[in-house]
């Protein structure tokens, strides 16, 4: 029985867990514009502030980081018009469907989750129940609006994978198609942006050192400064992609101008295959400074003015509530709650 039809609609969000990252910009923010520009897809955008609190976050940093990462959105072109901007807490179907989808998710699927073994490292009896559940949180700000893609980073893809799991089981279990098979989009060649001082660990919010990322709100002198002290190697830049093998601070540099130019990497490796890094690390700084100070001024701008911003979501969360609420309402009917 098919029980409901779906729209072509994007759901993704951030969490406002600290200052955002290029990482954020590159792997998620960008192709969420590009995707609100598509006539196919409905874009539903949100600042996950109920993730944020899986680890502790000091309040008014939150209060300030929510505000951020609206800004963040909209200073880089996401439309409050056009797509449905908001924040999660202002939405109380995302908590209400993860409960339930935490009913029809297995413990052993969460124990496979990689990032909760990165996060929690060797600390797994002291940290938050909420950081090892939080994938189920996941899928029901996904599977409340029923959305069909998800724009992620790499980082990402393991839940999304989660997200279908759980939608085919509760399908399964109830007898109906009722949750979409969603899709992760990850797209370019900015998908899994590094650390700067370390090629294997991704560039986070919250990582230990700041010289270790760059932030969205960085200015000329501190990106210049970050990239020039980035982790490079002895060898200049190859002229093709496979000479970047083995390399991964390289790759990464490379990867992060591709990304920036919206070019390929082979693309930008044929314009300075046999360059030092002493030509290539400030022609990078040049580019991200350029692309970035328009977002980070407008975004300083909105933030001189968090009612608006406030307003801005607040607007966002009822549109998205209309959405949410009759699909958690038939989620409740389909399990027999009476209500
Ligand atoms: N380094 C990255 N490269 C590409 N994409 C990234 N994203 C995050 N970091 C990178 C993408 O940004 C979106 C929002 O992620 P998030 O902030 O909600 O969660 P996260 O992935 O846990 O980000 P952080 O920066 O690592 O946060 P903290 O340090 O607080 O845990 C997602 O689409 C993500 O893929």
């Amino acid at each position: 029985m098919i029980d409901q039809t779906f729209p072509q609609r994007v759901f993704s969000g951030i969490k406002p867990s600290g200052g955002l990252t290029l990482g954020n910009y590159l792997g998620a923010i960008k192709r969420w514009v590009e995707m609100q520009e598509d006539p196919g897809y409905e874009t539903v955008y949100c600042v996950v502030d109920m993730h944020a609190v899986t680890v502790w976050q000091d309040p008014a940093d939150l209060t300030r980081a929510t505000r951020e990462v609206a800004a963040a959105m909209i200073a880089s072109g996401i439309d409050p018009e056009k797509s449905i901007l908001f924040n999660q807490c202002r939405v109380p179907a995302h908590a209400e469907l993860g409960w339930l989808l935490s009913c029809v998710a297995r413990v052993g699927w969460m124990n496979r989750m990689t990032q909760f073994k990165d996060k929690a490292g060797k600390n797994t009896e002291k940290v938050s129940l909420g950081l090892y559940a939080y994938p189920a949180l996941m899928a029901a700000d996904i599977l409340a609006y029923h959305a069909t893609h998800v724009p992620v980073g790499e980082d990402q893809k393991q839940h999304v994978e989660l997200t279908r799991d759980i939608a085919s089981k509760f399908n399964h279990d109830y007898g109906v198609e009722f949750f979409p098979m969603t899709e992760p989009v990850i797209e370019g060649p900015a998908m899994r942006v590094m650390n700067l001082r370390d090629g294997s660990k991704k560039m986070s919010k919250s990582g230990d050192s700041d010289m270790e990322r760059i932030n969205m709100l960085d200015d000329a002198d501190a990106i210049a400064k970050k990239f020039k002290k980035a982790r490079s190697d002895a060898e200049e830049l190859p002229s093709e992609v496979a000479g970047l093998k083995d390399r991964p601070e390289a790759k990464n540099l490379v990867d992060i101008y591709a990304g920036l130019t919206e070019r390929d990497t082979a693309d930008v490796l044929a314009e300075f295959g046999g360059a030092g890094w002493g030509k290539f690390k400030p022609a990078l700084a040049d580019l991200a400074v350029e692309k970035l100070a328009p977002v980070s001024d407008e975004m300083r701008r909105l933030l001189d003015a968090p009612d608006e911003l406030d307003a801005i979501m607040a607007r966002g969360a009822e549109r998205a509530a209309g959405v949410a609420e009759p699909i958690l309402a038939r989620t409740f009917e389909i399990m027999g709650f009476v209500r």
